[in-house]
């Protein structure tokens, strides 16, 4: 399937907020109450249009990683969109935003396009952050803001769509560089990855018992 752009997007924040039933119900449409912890990165891809320009998406998740604080400067690597997730029923994965967003600016392109998602907004009852202090907190530090739930599917699509429209702006304001060379470079670069990634998961033990059927995927690029 031809596309304009591939653009990698990664999923940050504390364990236990919803980042891959986020990305579950944005590529697969569905909700998955209790998910497999693996150690390593999962992978999800979809198309979208935007302005008319197909587009390809494709994320990563940490998949646990998180909680060992283990994250490497080659997930962030070449990612134009995160989504920086919090549980909007507990305050302290709202107090560690910062962090994260610290973790980012050193690893990752300063043009990246960040969407803060205070997820779980179904469970409004039992609310720890207000939807004000999400919107204060973006708006001081640059993000773009959204609540949202994994769980009634509510506002996803939106969060991975407004960012690729962000990245489509900054791409045709010029902020950044994809004359075709960078643009091809950069697409190579992440398939290179990609299979250095799979040979590699595919000799460790611990990452073997990822999905490896959705890393062939990735790595031969079939949506
Ligand atoms: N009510 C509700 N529960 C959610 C939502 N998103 C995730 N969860 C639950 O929160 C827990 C952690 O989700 P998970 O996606 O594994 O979080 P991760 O560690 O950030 O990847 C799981 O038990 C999910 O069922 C949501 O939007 N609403
Ligand atoms: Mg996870």
């Amino acid at each position: 399937m031809s596309y304009d752009y591939l653009f990698k997007y990664i999923i940050i924040g504390d364990t236990g907020v919803g980042k891959s039933c986020l990305l579950l119900q944005f590529t697969d449409k569905r909700f998955q109450p209790v998910h497999d912890l693996t150690i390593g990165v999962e992978f999800g891809a979809r198309m979208v249009t935007i302005d008319g320009r197909p587009l390809k998406l494709q994320i990563w998740d940490t998949a646990g990683q998180e909680s060992f604080r283990s994250i490497t400067r080659s997930y962030y690597r070449g990612a134009a969109g995160a989504l920086l997730v919090y549980d909007i029923t507990r305050r302290e994965t709202f107090n560690h935003l910062a962090s994260w967003l610290e973790d980012a600016r050193q690893h990752a392109n300063p043009n990246m396009t960040i969407m803060l998602v205070g997820n779980k907004s179904d469970l409004a009852h039992r609310r720890a952050v207000s939807k004000e202090e999400g919107e204060q907190f973006a708006k001081e530090n640059g993000l773009l803001f959204l609540e949202a739930s994994a769980r009634t599917a509510q506002n996803v699509e939106e969060a991975f769509t407004k960012t690729a429209a962000k990245i489509l702006q900054k791409i045709q304001e010029g902020v950044f560089d994809v004359s075709n060379e960078v643009r091809l470079m950069w697409v190579l670069e992440n398939k290179l990855y990609n299979h250095l990634f799979l040979l590699h998961s595919l000799c460790d033990p611990v990452i073997r018992k990822m999905n490896i059927s959705a890393l062939v995927c990735n790595a031969f690029d079939i949506t």
